[in-house]
C-alpha cells in the first residue's frame, strides 16, 4: 500500500488545484466526481480496486488522480497513445552556424559588450539559476536522487554541492545571493530538501532556494489505459524536463521570479558537474541579441552520439533528437572528413521569465509530447502484478528543447566540450562517473598548467587527483593571480586547491 504522504508543489499542497486559466484555488475532485469523471475519459477501471483499499491507499490514489489534467490524458490517448504520431521533420534541414567560442575581429566588441552586459544583469539581480533534477537516474543505477551522487575526484563532493558552490562564488561576485530554482519530481522530492537540509544547503541562502515538483504522467497501456502500478497507484513518472516550464508557472516560481525582478533563468541538467552554472558571456550575448531562449552547444564526438542536433529546420533553429535525426543525416560529412550536422546539444540554456509565461499562456503548455514505448510493470484484471518482458505502455515526455522554435531571435553559442560538459549518465563506460572524474581531473590541470603549476603526465593524462573548489575558481581566469598552495603536482599524488 502507498503512504499518505503530504507532498506540496512548491508552496502549494498537491490537494489544491491552482488552475493558471482563472487565478483561482480549485477545490480538489472528491471520490464522488472521480467516480463520475474517469469513466468519461476511458479510464474508469483505476478505481477497480477503492473498495478494497485501507484509507491510506485511498488517499494516495486520490491524490495522483487529482494532480492529472483529465482533459489533456483524454486528449493524448487519441492522438499519441492509440496511434503512433508520425514523426514530423522539416523538410530542409540543414546545419547552423552558432556564435563561435572564440569571437573573431567582427564580434570582438560585441563579446565584450556581452560579457560586460552579462555582469550587469547579475548584479542587478536579474538572473535565476535554474536546475533540473526530477528525472529517475535509471541508467546510473543510482538510488537517491542523482544530485547526491558523490562526483568529484579528492573531496568526493556530491553534484549539488558543485552547484551550489559555484552559485555562492558568482552571488559573491555579484555582490546579491542569485536565487536558484530547484525542480524536484514526486520520486525525489522530499530527499532532496532533506539532503540539502542536512548538508546546510552548502552553505548557500536557504530563503534563496526554492524547491518545486515537476508533473508526473501515468503510462498507458498500448490500448489507451492507465497503467497501474499498485492496487492503490498509477504507473507514474516525471512528464519531462519539458514540464519543468509549465511546473514553474504552476507552483509560483514565475510568480516568486516577478516578485524578485529575476527576468532571466540559466538553465543546466543535474548530471553535468562542469557546467558553468552562471556564464557572463553567455547570459550577456543572450540579453544583448534579445534572445528569448539561448542554448550551448559542442562539436559531436562521433556521428551517433547520444545528444540533440541543433539544426535549421525549414528556416527555423531547433534540436532534433539523436534517435530521430535520421542516420544519412547524422552521418553527412564535408570532404574533409568532418560531420556537417555537427552541432551537439548539451542541456544548457538561458531563457526569458516572459518567454516561460507566454509558453504557459491560455492554460495549457505548448510543447509537443514525445511517446516512448515502455517495459512497465503492470497489475492484471486480478490485482497480479506483471513483469512484461517486451515493451507493453507507453510513456510521455515533453522536452526543453522543444521551446527553442517558438521563441524570437534564439541564438547558440559555440563551446568546448572538455570546459563544459561530461555528464554522469551511465554506471560504466561512455558518460560514466569514471569518464567524468577523469574530465575533472583534465580541466583542472589545464587551468593549474595555464597558471604556471608543474602537472605530472602519465602518457596524456594527468598522473594525479586533481580537485578545484569553485569557492577557488569558477574559471579558469579565476586563478590568474591567486595564491596557490603549490607550484608543483606530485606523480600520483592528490590535489585540493580549496578557497
Ligand atoms: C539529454 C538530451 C540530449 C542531450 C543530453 C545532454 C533529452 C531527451 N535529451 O539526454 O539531447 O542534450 O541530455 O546531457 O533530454 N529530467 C527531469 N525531469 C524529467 C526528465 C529529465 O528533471 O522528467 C532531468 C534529469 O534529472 C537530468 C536531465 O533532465 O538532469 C536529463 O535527462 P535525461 O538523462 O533523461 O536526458 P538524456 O541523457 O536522455
Amino acid at each position: 500500500m502507498g503512504l499518505a504522504v503530504k507532498r506540496f508543489v512548491g508552496e502549494l499542497p498537491v490537494q489544491a488545484v491552482y488552475d493558471i486559466r482563472t487565478n483561482i484555488l480549485k477545490k480538489p475532485m472528491d471520490i464522488a466526481v472521480l467516480r463520475r469523471k474517469l469513466p468519461e475519459i476511458g479510464q474508469g477501471h483505476v478505481l477497480r480496486f477503492y473498495e478494497s483499499m485501507d484509507s491510506s491507499g485511498r488517499q494516495n490514489l486520490i491524490r495522483q488522480l487529482q494532480s492529472l489534467d483529465f482533459q489533456n490524458i483524454a486528449d493524448l490517448v487519441q492522438t499519441h497513445v492509440r496511434i503512433k504520431p508520425a514523426i514530423a521533420l522539416p523538410a530542409g534541414i540543414e546545419p547552423v552556424i552558432p556564435f563561435p567560442h572564440t569571437p573573431d575581429a567582427d564580434r570582438r566588441q560585441l563579446y565584450e559588450d556581452a560579457r560586460k552586459r552579462g555582469g550587469e544583469i547579475l548584479a542587478e539581480g536579474k538572473v535565476g539559476a535554474f536546475l533540473v533534477a526530477g528525472g529517475q537516474g535509471t541508467r546510473l543505477g543510482y538510488e537517491g536522487p542523482k544530485g547526491e551522487y558523490p562526483i568529484t575526484p579528492v573531496k568526493n563532493k556530491p553534484l549539488f554541492q558543485v552547484f551550489a558552490e559555484q552559485l555562492l562564488a558568482h552571488s559573491r561576485r555579484a555582490g546579491r545571493t542569485i536565487p536558484w530554482y530547484i525542480m524536484t519530481s514526486d520520486i525525489n522530492d522530499m530527499q532532496t530538501r532533506a539532503f540539502f537540509h542536512k548538508h546546510h544547503f552548502f552553505g548557500y541562502e536557504e530563503e534563496s532556494v526554492f524547491f518545486f515538483q515537476q508533473g508526473m504522467m501515468p503510462a498507458f497501456s498500448m490500448d489507451g489505459r492507465i497503467v497501474l502500478s499498485e492496487q492503490d497507484s498509477l504507473a507514474l513518472s516525471p512528464d519531462g524536463h519539458g514540464g519543468s516550464l509549465r511546473a514553474l508557472e504552476k507552483s509560483g516560481a514565475l510568480a516568486d521570479m516577478r516578485r524578485r525582478g529575476v527576468e532571466h533563468l540559466s538553465y543546466f541538467q543535474v548530471d553535468n558537474p562542469l557546467v558553468y552554472c552562471i556564464d557572463q558571456l553567455f547570459l550577456g550575448l543572450h540579453e544583448i541579441t534579445g534572445s528569448e531562449m539561448s542554448s550551448k552547444t559542442v562539436p559531436k564526438a562521433n556521428a551517433m552520439e547520444r545528444v540533440g542536433n541543433f539544426v535549421m529546420g525549414d528556416g527555423v533553429l531547433q534540436v532534433i533528437e539523436y534517435s530521430d535525426l535520421p542516420e544519412s543525416l547524422a552521418t553527412q560529412t564535408h570532404p574533409d572528413g568532418s560531420l556537417r550536422f555537427n552541432a551537439g546539444s548539451i542541456a544548457i540554456h538561458a531563457l526569458r521569465v516572459s518567454f516561460i509565461e507566454r509558453l504557459n499562456e491560455g492554460g495549457r503548455l505548448a510543447l509537443p509530447w514525445h511517446r516512448a514505448e515502455k517495459k512497465v510493470p503492470c497489475l492484471d484484471d486480478r490485482g497480479q502484478l506483471v513483469k512484461p518482458d517486451k515493451p507493453n505502455a507507453v510513456k510521455l515526455e515533453q522536452f526543453v528543447f522543444d521551446a527553442i522554435p517558438l521563441a524570437k531571435n534564439a541564438m547558440v553559442y559555440s563551446t568546448e566540450r572538455r570546459d563544459e560538459f561530461s555528464p554522469v549518465k551511465n554506471a560504466e563506460g561512455v558518460d560514466s562517473p569514471e569518464t567524468c572524474r577523469r574530465d575533472q581531473i583534465r580541466r583542472g590541470a589545464k587551468w593549474l598548467k595555464d597558471v604556471g603549476v608543474e602537472i605530472p603526465y602519465r602518457g596524456k593524462e594527468p598522473d594525479a587527483k586533481i580537485e578545484i573548489s569553485p569557492l577557488k575558481a569558477v574559471v579558469a581566469e579565476d586563478l590568474r593571480g591567486k595564491t596557490l598552495p603549490t607550484k608543483q603536482v606530485k606523480a600520483g599524488g592528490s590535489v585540493y586547491i580549496g578557497e
